[in-house]
């Protein structure tokens, strides 16, 4: 399935926008400016992508420990995004969360998250409220694999489905949770052979392949809105990196990244748009150049800021936050 040249030009923008902020994360991580640890979304951009194509401003989305793809699809700044990385007081945390905490309100990203499977349980909180207020929002949450073994997993999709909760569960099958393959931390094949026993609907579809995560993702979330409840939408993909940046990840199977390699999601779009979408390689190389132009300006953006004052050092956590809810 394909869709008009400007869809095709935004799917594919946002794709190389992700791309261009994981390559340049990888980079910077590797030259010492990136303190804490980065987990990558390298190889898996086309399902953030897919799915955020078909949300609304005002949806709201649950991420992970490897959340940048989510954040930049969902209309994240990327300046705001690499100062946070950078732990500069620019930063969507004012540099005191990382790459783990990036959230932004004002745009539905309830925030990335480094407990594994919390966000399942986090979504479910969101679909309850979006119920109880009676809107037609949904929220779209996206998990790892690994995360399926959590009990959070379970209790999630169960009182999503009783209660008919908007939302999407979105599980990325990269095939590893750390160096664990899947096949050796679950007897499944398929984590969306676990939705029958939801009494949900449970679809796999090739997370590499952008126009079939949208698809796939454009009828769950059609459903979420009409108050039909909750799909569990599986996307099998692959992690090109390491589990955190400087994991040398030798527990993969060189052939298994070569022939994964061979179905990188954004390769294979330029070699779509090019063959099938009457695109020009000029028209290619211009969203390619925007993207690199909007990190340039984003890693400056980070190197230029400041680091938050010691003093600061106790400001915007817990009890701040807790003042702020008692003052509304
Ligand atoms: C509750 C909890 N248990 C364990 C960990 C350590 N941990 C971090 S990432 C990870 C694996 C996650 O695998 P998966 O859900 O497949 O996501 P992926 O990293 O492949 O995107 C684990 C076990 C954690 N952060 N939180
Ligand atoms: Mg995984």
């Amino acid at each position: 399935m394909a869709g008009k040249k400007e869809t095709i030009r935004d799917l594919y923008t946002t794709m190389r926008r992700i791309r261009e902020f994981e390559t340049c994360a990888s980079n910077l991580f590797a030259e010492g400016k990136i303190p804490g640890f980065v987990h990558l979304y390298l190889g898996e951009e086309a399902i953030a992508t897919g799915v955020c194509a078909n949300l609304k401003g005002d949806d709201y989305i649950t991420s992970t420990h490897r959340g940048h793809g989510h954040i930049i699809a969902k209309g994240g700044d990327t300046k705001f995004m690499m100062a946070e990385l950078f732990g500069k007081a620019t930063g969507y945390c004012r540099g005191k969360g990382g790459s783990m905490h990036i959230a932004d309100g004002s745009r539905g990203i309830i925030g990335a998250n480094g407990i594994v499977g919390a966000g399942q349980s986090i979504s479910t909180g969101v679909g309850l409220t979006i119920l109880l207020h009676k809107t037609d929002q949904v929220c779209v949450c996206f998990f790892g694999d690994g995360s399926t073994n959590q009990a959070t997993f379970h209790e999630s999709l169960n009182l999503a489905s009783i209660w008919n909760l908007p939302i999407v569960f979105v599980c990325e099958n990269n095939g590893y949770g750390i160096s664990l393959p899947q096949s050796k931390h679950q007897k499944v094949k398929d984590v969306a052979d676990r939705a029958p026993a939801y009494g949900i609907p449970g679809v796999v579809v090739d997370g590499n392949d952008v126009f079939a995560v949208s698809e796939a993702a454009a009828e769950a979330i059609k459903r979420a809105r009409e108050g039909k409840g909750p799909t569990l939408v599986e996307c099998k993909t692959y992690r090109q990196h390491g589990h955190f940046e400087g994991d040398p990840a030798i527990y993969k199977p060189k052939e298994e990244q070569e022939a994964w390699l061979k179905k990188d999601p954004v390769k294979r779009m330029v070699k779509y748009m090019l063959e099938e979408a009457d695109f020009t390689q000029a028209e290619v190389d211009a969203v390619d150049k925007a993207a690199q132009d909007e990190l340039k300006e984003a890693i400056k953006f980070a190197e230029d800021s400041p680091y938050p004052a010691p003093e600061t050092g106790v400001e915007d956590v817990y009890d701040d936050i807790v003042e702020e809810v008692r003052d509304r």
